[in-house]
């Protein structure tokens, strides 16, 4: 069932001098003892799975449909000496869903405290696609943007600029066709630059215009905190509290915010079959 470590070298261009000679071993489903933990979150079908699979070796089953993803798999791979445990996280649209699969991928961004979170978006429905980005953006100061299909958007003969999107939403951008496996040397390099502070990301957030809202959020955000110490993203709650969202009035209610659930090794392991 082991994947055992399996180590490829890194893709080089050859033509750039950022290009390096390191290498990455796709370490299965040995997750112990890691330096970081990212996480792959992004709207149903982008192709979360498929670069879960490239960097870890492992056969997360990928599908054509939406959804497929229900629980979190986990696994790891190693970059430039580094050990990184990746989360597979069923697709969302939004960090407001409330079905079970969604609060799977909700509960782990908001709570699991990874290092990295990598918002996989469809090149081809960039607009629909950046409505979670901007979500999760609210939510972390560290995340890579992986803007997979961009081999089908080319196809439909969209051409995006990257580097505009990089700037403007102030995190990196890395295009990519992970099915066919480009894209993934830089997807790892701005992981790797992000999960070590080398990437000064500055994600865009919305201001709220109304002082008496900023108010309320920050009095009920500094309550949460001294009920839950451990709380993350205090204020994202204290909104989602103002706002009436049932499943974290229920989770407040219960005293069990912050926490998450742990995966099903069982499932784990069936559905992880080793290459
Ligand atoms: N053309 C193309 N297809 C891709 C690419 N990446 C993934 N796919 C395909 O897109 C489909 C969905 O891929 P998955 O990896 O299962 O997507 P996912 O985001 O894990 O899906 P959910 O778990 O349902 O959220 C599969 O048929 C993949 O082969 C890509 O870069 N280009
Ligand atoms: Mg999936």
């Amino acid at each position: 069932m082991s994947a055992g470590a399996e180590t490829i070298a890194a893709k080089q261009c050859g033509a750039c001098s950022s290009c390096n000679t390191s290498e990455l071993s796709r370490l299965g489903i040995k997750v112990g003892g890691w330096d970081y933990i990212v996480a792959l979150a992004g709207n149903p079908n982008t192709g979360k799975s498929t670069i879960f699979n490239a960097l870890t070796g492992l056969r997360q089953h990928v599908g054509n449909w939406s959804g497929k993803t229900v629980r979190r798999a986990e696994g790891a791979f190693n970059y430039n000496g580094k050990k990184f445990k990746l989360v597979d996280l069923p697709g969302t649209y939004s960090l407001l869903s409330t079905s079970v699969d969604e609060e799977v991928a909700r509960d782990f961004v908001l709570f699991g405290q990874p290092d990295v979170t990598v918002i996989v978006v469809d090149a081809t429905r960039l607009e629909r696609n950046l409505c979670l980005a901007m979500q999760v953006l609210e939510i972390t100061d560290r995340a890579v943007i992986a803007l997979n299909l961009i081999d089908e958007a080319r196809r439909d003969g969209l051409t995006i600029d990257e580097r505009a999107l990089a700037r403007e939403l102030g995190v990196p951008v890395v295009p990519m066709a992970a099915r066919r496996g480009e894209g993934i040397t830089d997807l790892l390099r701005a992981v790797e630059n992000v999960a070590e502070g080398a990437y000064p990301t500055r994600p865009r957030r919305i201001k709220f215009a109304d002082t008496a809202l900023e108010a309320a959020v920050d009095d009920l955000a500094a309550q949460l905190v001294s009920a839950f110490p451990d709380l993350h993203n205090a204020r994202w709650v204290a909104l989602r509290l103002l706002e009436g969202d049932a499943s974290i009035i229920r989770a407040v209610g219960e005293g069990t915010l912050g926490t998450v659930k742990q995966p099903n090794h069982l499932v784990n392991l069936v559905q992880l079959e080793a290459r």
